[in-house]
């Protein structure tokens, strides 16, 4: 587990997190690990939406600002990461997951000029309309569901039967392995890393005793939507940039059992971030890492929203 709790003392914990493992815990893992992921699988009884990963829509959110959307189909996968895997955390138990409905996400983390148009402000700390917003909190996040909701309503869109929150956490797994089970969507080998993700590397001027001076992905702090490669589903920046709020609330480490479209806990003082930043080591950008964070945390911290129960032929379908 990582947890922020405070500025500046428990930052710490971001980088250092404690790594251990009981005899009971790799019981179970190593009866996880025998089994694969099966991406874009339809689960028995799921609904028939969307017809592959990677489909994309748009949402006009008007003044020609618009929302890029890519179908994420129903599926299975192994969530958590294997014993071994390097920045692994004790948490992270391997674990079937079933997902039953698909659901459209975020193609890019949402930006500047997307939260403006409906929020009226821009709390960024490094400005421009193609940028990722950050320095928004998870109460924050919810007015902009919100006011994103009502604009879809109001529209008459073909999309108004749509709903927008922010992903579970085992949504934005799912999602970001895209059927891998490796650290990161791109395979293991952290040499790849700048291609695909924007991290604390030779580009960054702010001298971090951990920044990664062998490696340059050409962004010293947070970069445009689409700087990068995508994963194979078509989605953007998953792998570090801002960290991104989920929905749950953070519940410790995962338990071993199979799990159907699990919410996290009904209670609780934290939420779930995921995906890493340009501030951090790669590692905690891996695709298992998970952070639990006050929602009222301000910091690099960003978003994607998902949209649910939307029958696919209701999306307006657009090209990439
Ligand atoms: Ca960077
Ligand atoms: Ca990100």
């Amino acid at each position: 587990m990582k947890r922020i709790v405070l500025m500046g003392t428990t930052l710490w914990a971001l980088l250092f997190p404690t790594l251990t493992l009981n005899a009971e815990e790799k019981a179970a893992e190593s009866s996880a690990s025998a089994l694969t992921n099966t991406p874009a699988q339809t689960p028995e009884g799921a609904p028939a939406l969307g017809a592959k990963p990677g489909e994309t829509m748009t949402v006009d959110l008007g003044g020609g600002v618009k929302l890029n959307m890519v179908w994420i189909p129903p599926g299975e996968f192994i969530m958590g990461s294997p014993i071994g895997e390097k920045g692994r955390d004790v948490g992270e138990v391997q674990h079937r997951v079933r997902l039953t409905k698909g659901f459209w996400l975020g193609k890019y983390e949402v930006t500047q000029a997307q939260w403006d148009r409906l929020m009226t402000n821009n709390p960024s700390r490094f400005k421009g309309t193609n940028m990722p917003v950050d320095q928004v909190t998870w109460d924050e996040c919810q007015e902009f569901l919100k006011k994103l909701d009502a604009l879809i309503q109001n529209s008459k869109s073909k999309i108004q039967n749509g709903r927008f929150r922010l992903p579970t956490e085992a949504e934005w797994e799912y999602a970001c392995r895209a059927g891998t089970t490796n650290r990161y969507s791109f395979g293991d080998d952290e040499e790849k890393f700048c291609e695909y993700g924007n991290y604390c590397d030779a580009s960054n001027t702010d001298n971090k005793p951990w920044r990664d001076n062998t490696h340059r992905d050409g962004y010293d702090k947070t970069a445009p939507a689409g700087a990068f490669k995508p994963n194979a589903w078509g989605l953007y920046d998953m792998h570090g940039n801002v960290q991104e709020w989920c929905q749950d609330y953070w519940y410790g480490g995962y338990d071993s059992k199979d799990a159907t479209n699990p919410t996290g806990s009904s209670l609780g003082s934290y939420r779930i971030v995921r995906g890493g930043t340009w501030w951090g080591y790669p590692e905690y950008c891996r695709s298992a890492c998970r952070w639990s964070i006050y929602p009222t945390y301000r910091s690099l911290i960003g978003f994607r929203v998902v949209c649910s129960s939307m029958h696919r032929h209701e999306a307006t379908q657009d090209q990439p």
